[in-house]
């Protein structure tokens, strides 16, 4: 079978909650202390990838780690009862959902040794998230065990490394190698800049990437403190088409010109502040959309109803679809409860570019597969959270009740037993 990019949702954990942890993430801080919805927020995550299958896409899913993380709590020296609120929330938070930020890939045809490598992100810079990384590492191991794949650890926390998020390849129909792009930031204003170059470099090393073909690219501080805190909430690339706001890097015109020298063929749909100024890009996460090729060709931007309801950004796509541009097709998906804590479409999945074959079936869906967990989480996903609930024994009971009936529905009981 030939190389097929896969979408790997994750699924939104029974924990989703609205603790308001991302300093940098504006709709995060916005959001704090409001109730969550588990249940609903979790089927609209199955819900967006049914139209996904229904694009003739290929899906994958990831499941939630263990919550509370009740290792990383023990090595604080503490448990969820008696931990302050604050390391509570952080040892509860569902993140993990943003698959973006699980791993950075580079997909067989760019490596050295012909494998698809993965990189486990060490998302230290955020409390919150800097502990996803082992359950993460487990999951990976499993899915992606073919020898057709090599799995990486973190790279050194000293050096904070979010995934995908900041990671963009381009390819173009002629036949030209791929070209790999990382997006790392300096400084973000008051906002911390949660890619490191470093990690970065390391990354493209251990990936075995063609230095003549990699390029390292800084993100603007503006984008950055504008609440812009990864790079695929104002730019996101697929295929030959890069789509990015005009303010996503620091050198505009340097980054652009490296890329069109290195593949001519490529099309760079710029989007000027004029015409959606960057607080509406990213109120809207126009650039946090999933950009696929559709089996016939078409270039398909799938973006959050947010979208639709910023008339710069809806005014903008109208142009371009109008204009016959590179991006010929726009799909709505309702995603809100995962916006509302800064996780668009885009970030819910991990691409990886590979031979379905050759991955762990358990970890791919169709339909009928996509019924059964939607059973699941109807069944045992709690309805609503509040955020001073994250310690009430109930909660954490039908958590964590509610992470093994998935692991059941899906034969992944395995990962049950894996620390996390
Ligand atoms: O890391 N939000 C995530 C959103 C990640 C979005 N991912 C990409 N852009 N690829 C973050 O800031 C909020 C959690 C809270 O506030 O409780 C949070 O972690």
């Amino acid at each position: 079978m030939p190389i097929r990019e896969i979408n790997f949702d994750g699924i939104i954990g029974p924990s989703h909650n609205y603790a308001g942890l991302s300093l940098g993430n504006l709709a995060s801080t916005m959001h704090r202390g409001e109730a969550s919805c588990p249940r609903a927020a979790a089927l609209q995550g199955v819900d967006k990838m049914r139209a996904n299958l229904a694009l003739g896409l290929v899906q994958g899913v990831f499941v939630p780690p263990p919550r509370p993380a009740r290792a990383w709590l023990a090595d604080l020296g503490t448990d969820i009862e008696r931990a302050e609120p604050e390391i509570a929330a952080n040892a509860m938070s569902a993140s993990a959902m943003w698959a973006a930020n699980a791993a950075t890939v580079s997909p067989a045809p760019d490596t050295a040794d012909g494998r698809c490598h993965l990189t486990v992100a060490n998302l230290r810079t955020m409390p919150h998230r800097s502990h996803e990384w082992v359950a993460t590492l487990a999951q990976l191991e499993l899915a992606f065990a073919d020898a057709a794949f090599a799995v990486h650890g973190p790279v050194p926390a000293a050096f904070g490394d979010e995934g995908a998020a900041n990671h963009m390849r381009l390819t173009t129909r002629h036949g030209e190698p791929a070209i790999e792009l990382f997006v790392y930031g300096r400084t973000g204003g008051p906002f911390p800049a949660r890619q490191h170059i470093e990690a970065s470099k390391a990354i493209a090393r251990r990936h075995r990437l063609d230095p003549s073909r990699t390029l390292f690219v800084e993100q603007s501080e503006e984008a950055i403190a504008a609440g812009a805190f990864h790079n695929d909430v104002v730019a996101v690339a697929n295929e030959r088409v890069l789509f990015a706001h005009a303010k996503a890097f620091a050198n505009r015109d340097a980054t652009l010109a490296a890329i069109t020298a290195l593949l001519p063929g490529v099309e760079i749909v710029e989007v000027a502040d004029a015409e959606v100024p960057l607080a509406d890009a990213i109120r809207s996460y126009l650039f946090n959309a999933q950009l696929v090729t559709t089996p016939d060709g078409a270039s398909t931007l799938i973006v959050p109803e947010e979208a639709r309801e910023t008339a710069s950004v809806w005014e903008w796509i109208a142009r371009h679809l109008a204009s016959n541009g590179a991006i010929r097709r726009v799909e709505v998906v309702d995603v809100r409860q995962s916006m509302a804590n800064g996780g668009g479409p885009a970030c819910l999945r991990l691409r990886v570019a590979c031979d379905p074959a050759v991955v762990d079936p358990r970890f791919l869906v169709d339909e009928a597969k996509l019924d059964r967990i939607a059973a699941t989480i109807a069944a045992t996903w709690p309805e609503e959270i509040a955020t001073d609930d994250l310690q009430r024994p109930s909660l954490i009971a039908t958590v964590e009740n509610a992470r093994s009936a998935l692991l059941q529905t899906l034969d992944l009981a395995v990962l049950a037993s894996r620390k996390g």
